[in-house]
């Protein structure tokens, strides 16, 4: 049996396939991780982790026999690759198996943010239906200008479900792609240019506060941010600031820049929804992500190739 190490947690379904093959332990259960890391590392031949728990440059260095390191989620922004392929071991992730999700995830922010949802919840919830009468008119989602920060999988994913609801997309990314959509090489000008910005790009270094507060006076006082991506992709600080004096409209945010605290100024203002990052989080689509990450380690162990490396470490 192969030792695997578990450095975030998995679930049931996860452990039982793995338990079929390693002897797996267990780091977020460890009083000192780091003492557990200087301990034990060197038995440790294989990790999976999160996009969140990532792991240590130091985890790794203590874990000189590592074969391969496999990410429950498709952002991998806080694992160090370039350290991983200098050491020649591949770090896998879950692509396209949640593309569908974290689409659905997005409208359901646009649509909350647009209808109004939870101010018209609280309305009936709290008997103002009965006592005030009806609730202010909110506005239409349809025949809306999307913005989609990082037509990737899951951006074009998000394009095709709002299909129905009459959406002229545009996009920003560095490259240009195959795709009919409006191209802008410039974020600040697409931001002036659509009523929803949807932030859907990797995090890293490469886009952090990509969303400033230039591009959040762009979008506008009638304009709607929404971010699936990660926290660090949009100045939060900015953000708070351009919705409390309404230089921004609204915000739909599954993401935040020290998850899970979310400051108390974002949580105190009534044009936000917030979500805890559930953008993938429905069981049919963990269930799928958790095999794709099961599946890696299975299959490295067996031939030592692996289904779905980071770009990265394809050629390894
Ligand atoms: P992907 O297919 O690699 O797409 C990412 C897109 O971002 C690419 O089109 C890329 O195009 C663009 N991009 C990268 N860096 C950029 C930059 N500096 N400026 C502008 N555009 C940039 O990735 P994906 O599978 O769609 O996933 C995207 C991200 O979503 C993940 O990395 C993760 O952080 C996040 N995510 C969040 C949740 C959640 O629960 N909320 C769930 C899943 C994923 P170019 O290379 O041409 O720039
Ligand atoms: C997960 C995500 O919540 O896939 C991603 O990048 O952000 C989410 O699907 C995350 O990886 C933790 O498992």
């Amino acid at each position: 049996m192969a030792d695997l190490l578990l450095i975030g947690d998995a679930t049931d379904e996860m452990k039982a396939r793995f338990r079929e093959k390693f002897t797996i332990h267990t780091l977020y259960d460890a009083a000192d991780p780091a003492a557990w890391m200087t301990e034990h590392g060197t038995k440790i031949s294989y990790v999976a982790t999160n996009g969140h728990d990532g792991v240590k440059p130091a985890y790794v260095e203590a874990m000189p026999n590592l074969k391969a390191i496999s990410c429950y989620g498709v952002g991998y922004d806080s694992i160090d690759t370039a350290q991983a392929v200098s050491l020649g071991i591949p770090v896998t992730h879950t692509p396209n198996v949640l593309n569908a999700e974290v689409a659905s995830t997005a409208l359901l922010l646009i649509l909350a943010c647009y209808r109004n949802l939870l101010a018209d919840e609280a309305h009936v919830r709290s008997g103002d239906w009965e006592s005030k009468g009806n609730a202010p008119l909110s506005r239409s989602a349809d025949n809306q200008t999307v913005g989609i920060l990082g037509l990737g999988r899951i951006g074009q994913a998000i394009a095709d479900k709002l299909a129905p609801f009459n959406s002229k997309i545009v996009y920003h990314s560095r490259n240009k792609k195959p795709v009919d959509y409006t191209y802008y090489d410039n974020l600040n000008e697409m931001a002036q240019a659509c009523d929803v910005l949807v932030c859907i790009t990797p995090g890293g270094a490469g886009t952090h506060n990509l969303v400033n507060e230039e591009v959040l006076n762009a979008l506008g006082s009638k304009g709607t941010l929404i971010n699936v991506s990660r926290g660090s992709v949009v100045d939060e600080q900015a953000l708070i600031a351009a919705l409390a004096e309404g230089r921004l409209g609204w915000a739909g945010l599954d993401v935040f820049a020290t998850e899970p605290k979310v400051p108390a100024a974002l949580r105190a203002l009534s044009n936000v929804v917030l979500l805890p990052h559930v953008g993938s989080a429905t069981e049919e689509t963990r269930a799928a992500m958790g095999n794709l990450t099961v599946d890696n380690l299975l299959q490295h162990l067996k031939d030592g190739t692996v289904i779905s490396p980071v770009p990265e470490c394809a050629h390894l």
